[in-house]
């Protein structure tokens, strides 16, 4: 059956559309996280590997940026085509290789595909300004021009989507990529890349190196022929890339987690509240950058959301993605479920109630993966490290409040600034909402899940750097605004002089 998407084989770096592979070369195993089974090899990549791909993606920049950009469209209409064609056998591997439910690997690779045809039609806009000069007889414009190459690096969370909202837009724009994918998730990237061959991208537009971020991705952030580096991961690694890339000079554009909250006010639907709350924490585990691991409620429907909550929570099947009975699928590894676990202990120390689960799975059918069960904690206060702290698992706080002022104050009291959702039913405080909510993306009567791709994506505060992904905004990141001025008056005019 599915399974036979799968040889368990080792990938091969693919440089200048060939697929490398090197004898002298360590690997390690890319783990199935729902039973601890290992499903391919990702090779360990050097600095020397980046410094081959670099070269080749320099050179074939040049010849790439020459292409107009709806034949560079093209290319990723063709993409987007075989895509959607194999959505099935990549949603399949995705399940195997992160873990997440198969509807949801689904939903994931439905982004790519939209990605893809998105970007498509960007190739034939990539729109600049025109503006009239100061002069007369001259024609100024501001136009968009590649960067060159660069270097993106992404999650094992969304090893697909946020793939496609880092490379399809440099691509588009004339760029040159080298991608260095997470290890836990490498066969989404080997997938794409053949995708990408078959649909014809000329050799070494796009190069995949494996490898880890202290070897591979320090190499790329050290390079000076990568004009950009566009990371998606923790707020460690994105703080240390970000003042390396401050000291060379480099474009950088960091997605770095958020502490969402969803507030549900007096006046909410709260079927709907229970309905968004448990998708946008529990759905992919709670390992999304946009999963709610808050619930600002305000205290008249606390107890009643409070119950109806740990009901619904009763119905979340837990286990491996690929039985479509499954709701809640297992956590990436063993170092994550760590990390949940010593945050049940911190929030049970600080005081919260621990009201529904908690706990490691570990018997029967949960014995060699990685499951924790979905939890549930109350009476927490905004200052608990619980309420602070991405904990990046199935574990959700509620923090009572008395008013909507309060309300907004507490979702802004936090250091990352990612995606935030108000339930309510009265206009005045969800405009009110919209303009106070200190996030890149809010949601009314939604989640906190489920951005759109031609919507940019991204926060405020620690959650980045001010730049986006995803939607136009995506090219801001990868070209170069160049203000050309074309004098046709056949004499030398002096701008600022000749205008007095
Ligand atoms: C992430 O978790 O980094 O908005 C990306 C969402 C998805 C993307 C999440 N479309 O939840």
């Amino acid at each position: 059956m599915t399974q036979t998407f799968i040889q368990e084989e080792q990938l091969k770096n693919y440089i200048n559309g060939k697929w490398v592979s090197d004898d002298r070369k360590t690997y390690r195993d890319v783990i199935n996280p729902a039973n601890g089974k290992p499903i391919a090899q990702v090779p360990l990549s050097t600095k020397e590997d980046v410094e081959d791909a670099v070269k080749i993606a320099r050179d074939a920049q040049k010849k790439w940026a020459l292409v107009p950009g709806p034949q560079r469209a093209e290319i990723l209409l063709r993409v987007g085509q075989l895509m959607k064609e194999r959505k099935e056998k990549l949603s399949t591997i995705l399940t195997m290789e992160n873990g997440k439910v198969l509807e949801e690997a689904r939903g994931e690779v439905q982004e790519g595909i939209d990605m893809a045809f998105y970007m498509a039609g960007e190739g034939r806009r990539l729109f600049g300004h025109t503006t009239p000069s100061e002069l007369g007889d001259k024609f100024a414009m501001s136009v968009r021009a590649p960067v060159g190459v660069v270097g993106i690096i992404t999650p094992w969370n969304f090893p697909i989507a946020i793939a496609t909202w880092k490379s399809f837009p440099a691509i588009v724009a004339g760029n040159t990529v080298i991608w260095k994918p997470a290890t836990e998730t490498p066969l989404m990237a080997y997938e794409l890349a053949k995708i990408f061959e078959e649909a014809g991208l000329p050799d070494g537009v796009l190069n995949v190196v494996f490898g880890t971020g202290s070897e591979v991705g320090e190499a790329m952030v050290a390079h000076d022929d990568i004009r950009v580096i566009s990371f998606t991961g923790s707020n460690d690694i994105g703080r240390s890339i970000a003042s390396k890339c401050g000291q060379r000079l480099k474009k950088v554009s960091l997605e770095m987690g958020g502490k969402n909250a969803v507030i549900v006010m007096d006046d909410a639907d709260l079927n709907l509240a229970v309905e968004g709350i448990l998708w946008s924490a529990f759905g992919t585990s709670g390992q999304r950058c946009t999963a709610c691991s808050r619930v600002i409620v305000h205290e008249k429907v606390k107890d009643e959301l409070e119950e109806r909550l740990i009901k619904e929570m009763e119905s979340l099947t837990i286990g491996d993605g690929l039985d479509e009975s499954v709701k809640v699928g297992p956590i990436i590894n063993a170092q994550g479920l760590e990390k949940i676990r010593k945050y049940i202990q911190i929030g049970q120390e600080e005081g919260a109630k621990l009201i529904k689960g908690g706990y490691v799975l570990e018997q029967n059918q949960y014995k060699d993966g990685h499951y924790f069960a979905p939890t549930l904690f109350t009476d927490a206060t905004p200052d608990m490290r619980i309420s602070q702290e991405e904990i990046f698992g199935p574990v959700v706080s509620l923090i009572p409040v008395k008013s909507f002022e309060e309300a907004i104050e507490v979702n802004n009291g936090v250091e990352f600034g990612l995606s935030s959702s108000i339930f309510t039913q009265n206009a005045n405080r969800v405009f009110a909402a919209q303009r106070d909510l200190d996030t890149g993306i809010v949601y009314v009567n939604a989640g906190t899940t489920g951005a759109e791709i031609h919507l940019p994506f991204g926060g405020t505060k620690g959650t980045g750097n001010g730049h986006r992904d995803s939607g136009v905004a995506a090219l801001d990141v990868f070209t170069e605004w160049k203000a050309v001025y074309v004098d046709y008056s056949g004499k030398l005019q002096r701008a600022q002089i000749d205008t007095e």
